[in-house]
């Protein structure tokens, strides 16, 4: 953070960038001068294939997107047991912000247990698999989706500056699309969700150099971090209203701004799509096989589904042996991409 941090004049907000540059973020969503709200079907794909990303106002339901943010607080919040996480991959009980958010954001909503958070698990799956959404998702990907992962945020974890591409991403490289779909509006202090304009068209294993970057997650940090600036890449945070989604390219350089209105949540769910056709890829190396079941006319990923006894087991060990089991992972993962 620097004294800039928060100073906000009547439209723009100034708060740092991940290299470490003040930069002025829109306070709200402006409709008359808003390049996004001009654009028709057609015109969001132009875009996102420009820039690497592109904002869809308005896509999913307003309602909807308030039902799920509401069954998180009801449903979810006050659940005191464990839960796989989005940071560490990890069950882990709730940790919460200064302000009182969920900051280990949920991974996974469709593997949640029904019995248990039905509301929330519903309401969560009909926002990421909503068919305005699925028609948007096609048209970026040229062909139907299947969606591989999702996310829930309520608080900001600070999420680095990263492409997807690193952990997962379509075999063909760079056609994985994620979307950060807001359930309410985001304040620009909240940790807004930011993109790195054009950054997807970076080769990043060329500018890696001597290493190879799905084995050296410091050293490919710090890579981003030097691209950014050695491209000149400007940061960029647009306003998003409940029910906008900003879609983006997997190789798409992107994270989320630093908190500096702690009492603002960024309720939020992301889902992460790749073309029907392809298989899916993770570390750039390992062809991981999909937990496939339609909802909503959609395949979706269920890789640890807790509706399952054997899941349920599995995460139960994680929990009380959590040491042995990492090690284990860790164990096969070598294997497997040796
Ligand atoms: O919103 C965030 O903090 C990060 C989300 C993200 O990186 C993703 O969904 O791929
Ligand atoms: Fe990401």
């Amino acid at each position: 953070m620097t004294a800039l941090d928060g100073l906000a004049c009547e439209k723009l907000f100034t708060i740092t960038a991940p290299e470490g540059k003040p930069i002025a973020v829109p306070v709200a969503v402006e409709d008359g001068s808003d390049p996004y709200l001009r654009l028709d079907p057609a015109g969001h794909r132009a875009y996102y294939e420009q820039h690497g990303y592109v904002v869809w106002r308005g896509l999913v339901d307003d309602a909807r997107c308030g039902e799920a943010k509401a069954a998180f607080v009801r449903e979810v919040k006050p659940y005191s047991g464990f839960l796989y996480r989005q940071a560490s991959g990890n069950p882990e009980r709730h940790v919460l912000t200064e302000g009182g958010h969920v900051l280990n954001s949920i991974l996974n909503v469709q593997d949640l247990d029904a019995s248990r958070f039905p509301s929330f698990r519903a309401a969560s799956l009909a926002v990421i698999t909503d068919r305005r959404l699925q028609a948007a998702v096609e048209s970026l990907l040229g062909e139907r989706g299947v969606l591989v992962q999702s996310m829930y945020f309520e608080g900001n974890p600070s999420t680095w500056a990263h492409q997807d591409t690193y952990y997962l991403d379509s075999a063909d490289i760079g056609r994985m699309v994620g979307a950060w779909i807001a359930l309410e509006d985001i304040e620009p202090g909240a940790g807004r969700f930011y993109v790195y304009p054009r950054s997807h068209r970076i080769d990043m294993a060329r500018n890696g150099g001597d290493f190879d970057i799905a084995f050296h997650h410091d050293r490919y940090k710090r890579l981003v971090l030097d691209l950014i600036q050695s491209h000149g890449l400007e940061c960029h945070a647009p306003a998003l209203r409940r029910g906008d989604v900003m879609f983006w390219n997997s190789r798409t350089i992107h994270g989320s701004l630093p908190t500096v209105q702690p009492r603002a949540s960024r309720s939020s769910l992301t889902a992460h799509f790749i073309p029907a056709s392809r298989p899916f890829l993770q570390y750039q190396t390992i062809e991981k096989p999909l937990r496939l079941r339609e909802v909503n006319g959609i395949p979706v990923n269920h890789p640890k589904d807790q509706n399952r006894r054997v899941n349920r087991v599995v995460m139960f060990i994680e929990t009380r042996i959590p040491d042995a089991f990492r090690l284990g992972k860790r164990l096969a993962i070598k294997l497997l991409t040796s």
